[in-house]
């Protein structure tokens, strides 16, 4: 075995343990260009660490025509668990002697844009996690897009992964219970503003006051029934 595969095994049964169930690693080179971090910050990381933790099937049965309270808390429960985990493989890198830089699970830097230092989508597709889905979300063969990711970008050895083909085929169950009809059939289609106003308006339901919905990410369960 080699360093990179023995740390790769390492680090991911490190996280596994801590309700991580999917790990992968991408190879930054040709994503680096869409990372909003200044060229200190990314010095000499070579890597990104892709992780996900999977949501209840039961908590997302709840959602019909807009998030629920249960959801709202489902969402922050797996971001805790996302930072947590990043923060643990942080430490733990270091401890080796190598650099390591976590993002957080859900942070906006660009408030106008709607942007993140780091696109999880972008890195989970490049690891291997799932393909960019019709919902413009990642989609992973056995969970669909009942996912949520984080990042920790590094330059430990690691072995890389690959990114996965498209695989949505016929599916277009996310297209249909869209309430704003903000998807089409490629990801490229997705209308940022009209998804982005109705979140707002999930936000003004009492008890959620944050920009989910999730009703795109139900319709999306992969091989998982
Ligand atoms: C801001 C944000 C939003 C904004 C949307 C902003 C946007 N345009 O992405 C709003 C509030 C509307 C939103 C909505 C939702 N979000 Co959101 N959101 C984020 C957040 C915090 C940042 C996203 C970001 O920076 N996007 C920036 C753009 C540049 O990146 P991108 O969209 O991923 O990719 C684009 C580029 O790659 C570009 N592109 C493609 N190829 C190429 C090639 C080149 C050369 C270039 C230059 C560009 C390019 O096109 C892509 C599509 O626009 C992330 C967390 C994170 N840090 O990633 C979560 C995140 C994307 N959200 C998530 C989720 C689940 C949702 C919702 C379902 C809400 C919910 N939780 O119920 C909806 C679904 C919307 C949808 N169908 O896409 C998850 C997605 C998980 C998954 N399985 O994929 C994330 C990753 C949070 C997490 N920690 O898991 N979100």
């Amino acid at each position: 075995m080699t360093v990179e595969e023995r740390n790769y095994n390492e680090l991911k049964e490190l996280v596994f343990e801590k309700g991580i169930t999917l790990f992968g690693v991408a190879d930054l080179e040709p994503i680096k260009d869409r990372l909003l971090l200044s060229e200190n910050e990314l010095k000499g990381l070579k890597y990104g660490i892709s992780m996900a933790v999977v949501l209840s099937k039961e908590v997302l049965e709840g959602i019909e025509e807009k998030p629920t309270i249960l959801y709202k808390w489902h969402y922050r429960q797996a971001n805790i668990n996302l930072d947590n985990n990043a923060f643990l493989i942080t430490q733990e890198i270091m401890r080796r002697g190598y650099k390591a830089l976590p993002i957080a699970a859900s942070q906006i830097i660009d408030w106008q844009k709607q942007l993140a230092h780091v696109s999880h989508r972008i890195v989970a597709e490049a690891a291997g996690l799932g393909w960019r889905g019709r919902n413009n979300l990642i989609v992973n063969e056995k969970y669909g897009s009942q996912i949520r990711l984080i990042t920790v970008l590094t330059d430990i050895p690691l072995k890389t992964d690959k990114p996965v083909e498209f695989g949505c085929g016929t599916c277009r169950r996310c297209i249909d219970v869209c309430p704003v009809k903000a998807l089409g059939e490629t990801p490229d289609q997705y209308n940022f503003d009209l998804c982005f106003n109705q979140l707002k308006e999930f936000s003004k339901i009492q008890g959620v006051g944050q920009y989910i919905c999730g009703i795109c990410v139900k319709a999306c369960y992969g091989k998982r029934k």
